[in-house]
């Protein structure tokens, strides 16, 4: 086995690229839009064997991987003035501006992984759910769900309608080469609160009520959601994503036993329908993620994640002894770090490069997304530095 790593490391080095997908520049048309697409990817790509996807299964590195949850978006001035006069559901649906804001991160910091530009309520909304995102807000829903009737009249999504996103996805992979590109879907708690509560919360108090006040509800509504998430990455994953994301932000609000019995099962149903519907094809790695889960962890990579996401709030070391083996870590810098002066950003990169030392694999990224008010230069000098600590 050591023999098999110490010969295959420096073949693989040669292949990759210098500065990930900087090197996968897209073409520029007029407009700013890319044009001239190549063939199309699938999941055994070139991105197959990237620092991310053998991080995620736990095998050796050349260098830690690094990419940054929201690192698409407000935090990039070409972000805003690429969006201006969009609104955020009609840009998700836009093969054009999905690519090239997927895309822009990835040239700007030199990260190891793009990550779709969507968000996690698009397939409601493209089954016909009425949801706006607004801006400094969030998504609000128009009629929240309140009834047993009401999780009965969600509408399912169709699978073709779904061709923007596979456009999108196909565009992108092309592009990106040997960057993976990480697909992703809001997990059905998460959604669930969304729905329930009608726009964001801090209590979900409405979602934890209904929870417990209508149980065949709640597990139908969940059952729905979780279908809904599968065919959203399975369009990602036919499309050509390396790695998928189940996004459970707001799981860390519930009690371990809760979570355990109520939600647990409908995310596990997500991997598993996505596993099945893929039946016969190398499956990607997949990773788990949610804010506050210190509490969960030893439960979310039972979810059926090869990587379990880690906030800021459990150092990488003790997650490690958390989720127990068999699971690599993906995390964990405070985003508030960011706007921190120089010599603590990276005091606290190296802290996380150390602590992700325990874990049988680790990509860095921050605990939560990248905040607005982030500079920009500060992320492309984390990535830098990360990958300077780690380099074998
Ligand atoms: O106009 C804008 O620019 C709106 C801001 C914005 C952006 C850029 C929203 C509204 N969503 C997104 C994109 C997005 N959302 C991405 C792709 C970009 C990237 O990661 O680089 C992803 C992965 C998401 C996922 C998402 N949306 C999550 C899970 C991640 C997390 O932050 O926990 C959640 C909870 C949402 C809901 C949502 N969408 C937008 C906002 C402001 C929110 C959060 C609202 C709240 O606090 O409840």
């Amino acid at each position: 086995m050591w023999l098999v790593v110490q010969m295959s490391i420096p073949t693989r080095r040669r292949a990759l690229p210098v500065t990930g997908a900087r090197t996968a520049r897209p073409r520029a048309v007029p407009g700013g839009r890319l044009g001239g697409w190549p063939a199309v990817a699938t999941a055994a790509g070139p991105a197959v064997d990237s620092d991310l996807v053998r991080a995620a299964r736990g095998l050796p590195v050349s260098r830690t991987p690094v990419w940054f949850m929201r690192q698409a978006g407000r935090s990039l001035p070409e972000y805003r003035a690429l969006r201006a006069g969009t609104a955020m559901l009609q840009a998700c649906q836009d093969p054009d501006l999905v690519t090239e804001i997927t895309l822009q991160p990835v040239r700007r910091h030199g990260v190891d992984a793009a990550i779709l530009f969507s968000d996690i309520v698009l397939p409601l909304v493209v089954a016909g759910v009425d949801i706006e995102i607004k801006p400094g807000i969030g998504p609000v829903v128009a009629s929240p769900i309140r009834t047993v009737a009401d999780v009965d009249a969600l509408p399912p999504l169709e699978p073709d309608r779904l061709d923007f996103l596979a456009t999108a996805v196909r565009r992108l992979v092309g592009e990106l080469g040997a960057t993976p590109l990480i697909g992703f879907a809001g997990a059905p708690f998460t959604l669930a609160t969304y729905l329930i509560e009608g726009g964001p919360s801090k209590e979900h108090a409405r979602t934890k009520a209904f929870m417990y006040a209508e149980p065949e509800a709640w597990q139908r509504l969940l059952e729905r959601l979780a279908v809904s998430a599968a065919t959203f990455l399975r369009v990602q994953v036919d499309g050509g994503a390396s790695a998928v994301q189940l996004f459970d932000s707001w799981a860390g609000v519930l009690s371990a036993t809760d979570y355990a019995t109520r939600v647990l099962p409908h995310s596990r149903a997500v991997f598993d329908g996505l596993d099945a519907s893929g039946a016969g094809e190398a499956m990607v790695p997949k990773v788990h993620f949610g804010v506050g889960t210190g509490e969960l962890l030893p439960l979310i990579g039972d979810a059926g994640a090869d990587v379990v996401g880690v906030d800021w709030r459990v150092p990488l070391d003790e997650a490690a002894r958390r989720v127990g083996p068999g699971y690599s870590l993906q995390g964990n810098l405070d985003p508030a770090v960011l706007l921190a002066d120089r010599e603590t950003v990276d005091r606290e990169v190296r802290r996380v490069v150390e602590q992700g030392r325990a874990a049988r694999g680790h990509v860095f990224n921050l605990g939560h997304g990248v905040l607005p008010d982030t500079d920009p230069g500060v992320l492309t000098h984390v990535v830098e530095l990360v990958h300077e600590l780690s380099a074998r």
